[in-house]
Parts: C-alpha cells; structure tokens; sequence
C-alpha cells in the first residue's frame, strides 16, 4: 500500500472540496482531493446557474473569478408569472443594491480544476472504495483504490467530507451520533440546456395549471429550462418536442409564443427534496455542501450554501494552522447550520409558492393564491423574497 500525507483530505471534487481546496492552497495549507468519479465527468455535469455575491466573493478571493467577472452575466431581478399576471422582484431595490450572477456551475468547476492543476496540487480522480479511519483520533486517514488499482493512505489532520447527498463521509457516521431531518416533494424538475437564445433577458418562474416551470440561462445563446413533473417519471419519456410544447403552455402566452426551441444538449430529472443531517462535525470530520444538505432548486441555494460552509471551513482550518485557535473549528457546525436553516425555510416556502401539488380539497391551492396575491401587494414581502434570494449576509 502507498502512504501518502497531507494537512487536510478532501473527499469529492464538486465545487465544496475545489473550492476550500483552493482556499487552502492560497493560505498556504496542503491538501489532497480524492474523487470517485473521472476529471472528464465532474467537468461535465451541468446543474446549479445562481451565484449570489457572497458567492461572487468567495470565487475571487480564491483568485478564480476573472472569468465569471468576463463571461456572466449580473441579474437585477426576476419574474414571477402566475394567475395570468406577473410580479418582477427588483433584487437591487429591494435589497439596498444587491444583485445575483448567473454563471453555470459546470464553468465555476471548470475554473477550479483549472486552477487546481495549474498550481500544481495533488488530486485523485476515479478513486474507488474511499474509506474513512479514526476520525475521533489525532490521526486520521482515508483509504481508497486510485486509477491505476493502487491501493492508497493518505493520512492527515483533518477529513473534509464534500462528497454530496450520495457520499462516504455521512454514511461513515453511525446513526446514533446523526440526525437527520427530511422532506421529500411529490414531484421532481425535468431539465433541458440548448443553444438558443433564452425567452427573457431575467429569470421567469411560473406557477402554472399544468405545474411549475423555470425559464433560465447560461448565455445570451445558451437557454436552461425546467418543467415540474411527477416524482416517478423517467426522462426517457419525455422527447424534446413533448418537453417544448410543455414548457410553452406553462409560460404566459406572450412569453410561450417567443420561445426558441432546439435539439436538448443535456436532459435530465431531479428529484426536489429537502434534508439536514446534524451535526456537521465528528472528530476532525467535517461535512459540507450537498454531504450535510440538499434544499429544492427552487430558490437556488444549493451551491451558494455549499459556498457558504466552506466559507466558514478555510476560516475555521486557516485560525487552525495560523493562530492556533480552534474556535472556528468547534463553532463550524453550529454557524454553518443557522445559514443552512434559513436557506432550507427559504427554499422550502419557495418550492411550496410554485409549484402544483396533489391535495385533495384545494385548501393549499387557494392558500398559494393568497400568498401570491399578498406578494403582489405588499412590499415588505417582497423584500423578504428578496433579501433571501441575493443571499443572507454573514453573522460575525
Ligand atoms: P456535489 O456537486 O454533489 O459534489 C460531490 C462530489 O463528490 C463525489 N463523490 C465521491 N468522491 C469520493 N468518494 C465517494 N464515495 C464519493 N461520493 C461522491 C461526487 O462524484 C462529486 O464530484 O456536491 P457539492 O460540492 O457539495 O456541491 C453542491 C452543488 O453541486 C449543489 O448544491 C447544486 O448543484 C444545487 N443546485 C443549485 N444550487 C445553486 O446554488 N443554484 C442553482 O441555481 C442550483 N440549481 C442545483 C440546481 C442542483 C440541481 N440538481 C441536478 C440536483 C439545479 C439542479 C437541476
Ligand atoms: C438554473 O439556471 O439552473 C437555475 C436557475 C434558478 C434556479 C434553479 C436553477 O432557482
């Protein structure tokens, strides 16, 4: 077996581990990134298309912002269509100037691996059987098969577990020390990316009869769309054709009759659930992103929550190794799940607001109507839309 050494193991290169993984780097902390899958695939997946500014923030201050700054593109507001009517949220007038940027999480990934592999830093792509050992000790390690069937140790101070909902570092934990909260939703996002032009310069979330549908972007040439669609069906059942004439009923008429349709790039369908697992630290175990919480897409939190916990974990590791305090290190879990919470309420009440669900009776229907209508008149609702969807701010 090889042994390998660093200060900080990083299960899953998604945007958590090459974002503190870089982090770190800058702050002069070693690390190891050890990913199942192939550099080919991660690179590949196509999913989160909001950053909020802290997000924004973060991916500079990890000196990979040059290109978002380039090539994405700052949204001001948003529509929300509903009842035959609509109601444009005014991010910056609502929030004192703040604004969103919409930039594909598959470019951020690519900054990152960029960057990573420009500076020279170990990682290990196609990793299998990633095990965790002594997380309650002073040394722990991971052990894992690399690409060539090498079997590898790699021992370090601390674990951190980014390897999402699906990961090995929840699943190490035993149950008696996790909690875990959950919600499952009747329904999941039938998403399409094609190149052609979007329908609207900003955003559009609809609430239709025939059930939610998002109009969103990468570029001013490359469209993503989403249409709401029952938890059990399968994306094989879904053609382009049928998934564009669906969307197009779902918008407002004088939106629907703009679309552009094209042949799909990528289609695929996510189940809408919500989840916590509690605490976010074991020993020198730490859990962030999707491997401690998966929000609905509704609200686009997943990734800038993910952005947040790292925040709080290169904070936490840096006062480590620098000024040897370990309060960030046994504050992580209770900050980070204080911002966790607030994003899970926002993104909870948001997917309830759009989306159709099956209820018997109609009380929930009219309740959403009422809710919609509320928004429509009142100011302070939509300044709590959105202060939560640019972001919360930080607490000390
Ligand atoms: P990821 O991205 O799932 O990365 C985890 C990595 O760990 C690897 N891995 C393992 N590695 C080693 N050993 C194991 N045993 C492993 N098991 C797994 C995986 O291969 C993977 O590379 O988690 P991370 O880094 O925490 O990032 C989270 C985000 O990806 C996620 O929250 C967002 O994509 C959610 N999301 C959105 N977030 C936003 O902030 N704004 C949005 O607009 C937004 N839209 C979305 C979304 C997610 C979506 N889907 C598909 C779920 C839209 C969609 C449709
Ligand atoms: C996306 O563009 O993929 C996207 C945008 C907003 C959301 C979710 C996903 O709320």
């Amino acid at each position: 077996m090889a042994t390998l050494r660093t200060q900080v193991a990083i299960i899953g290169a998604g945007p958590s581990g090459l974002l503190l993984g870089q982090l770190l780097h800058r702050h002069g902390i070693d690390n190891v990134i050890v990913e199942r899958s192939a550099a080919e695939h991660v690179a590949a997946r196509i999913r989160a298309g909001v950053i909020e500014q802290t997000t924004i923030e973060l991916l500079d201050e990890a000196g990979v912002g040059a290109r978002m700054h380039r090539e994405g593109l700052p949204h001001e507001g948003f529509d929300l269509a509903f009842l035959g009517r609509h109601l444009r949220i005014d991010l910056p007038g609502l929030t004192d100037g703040k604004h969103v940027m919409v930039y594909g999480q598959t470019e951020i990934t690519r900054d990152l691996m960029e960057a990573r592999q420009a500076a020279g830093l170990p990682s290990f792509y196609s990793a299998a059987n990633v095990s965790l050992h002594d997380i309650d000790g002073n040394a722990p390690s991971l052990r894992f098969t690399d690409a060539e069937g090498r079997a590898q140790e790699l021992h370090c101070d601390f674990i951190a577990g980014c390897d999402g909902y699906h990961g090995a570092s929840r699943a190490s934990i035993q149950a008696d020390r996790l909690r875990s909260f959950e919600r499952l939703y009747p329904f999941g996002w039938l998403g399409i990316l094609a190149d052609v032009a979007p329908v609207s310069h900003e955003l559009i979330y609809a609430n239709s009869e025939r059930g939610f549908a998002l109009a969103s972007m990468r570029s001013s040439t490359r469209s993503r769309y989403y249409v709401q669609v029952g938890a059990e069906e399968k994306v094989e059942q879904w053609s382009d054709a049928a998934f564009w004439d669906e969307l197009r009923r779902r918008l407002p008429p004088e939106t629907a009759a703009k679309v552009q349709t094209g042949p799909s790039i990528e289609k695929s369908i996510a189940p809408l659930r919500s989840f916590v697992a509690e605490p976010m630290r074991f020993g020198r175990l730490f859990l962030a992103g999707d491997a401690a919480h998966i929000v609905p897409p509704t609200g686009a939190k997943g990734l800038n929550l993910a952005a947040s916990d790292v925040r709080y974990l290169s904070r936490a590791l840096v006062e480590h190794y620098r000024e040897r305090s370990d309060v960030g290190i046994d504050r992580y879990s209770e900050r980070c799940l204080r911002r966790v919470w607030k994003a899970e309420r926002f993104s909870w009440w948001f997917t309830s607001l759009m989306h159709r669900f099956p209820e018997p009776g109609g009380f929930g229907q009219r309740i959403q109507e009422a809710e919609l209508s509320y928004l429509e008149g009142s100011v302070a609702a939509q300044t709590a839309l959105a202060e939560n969807y640019v972001g919360l701010p930080f607490e000390a």
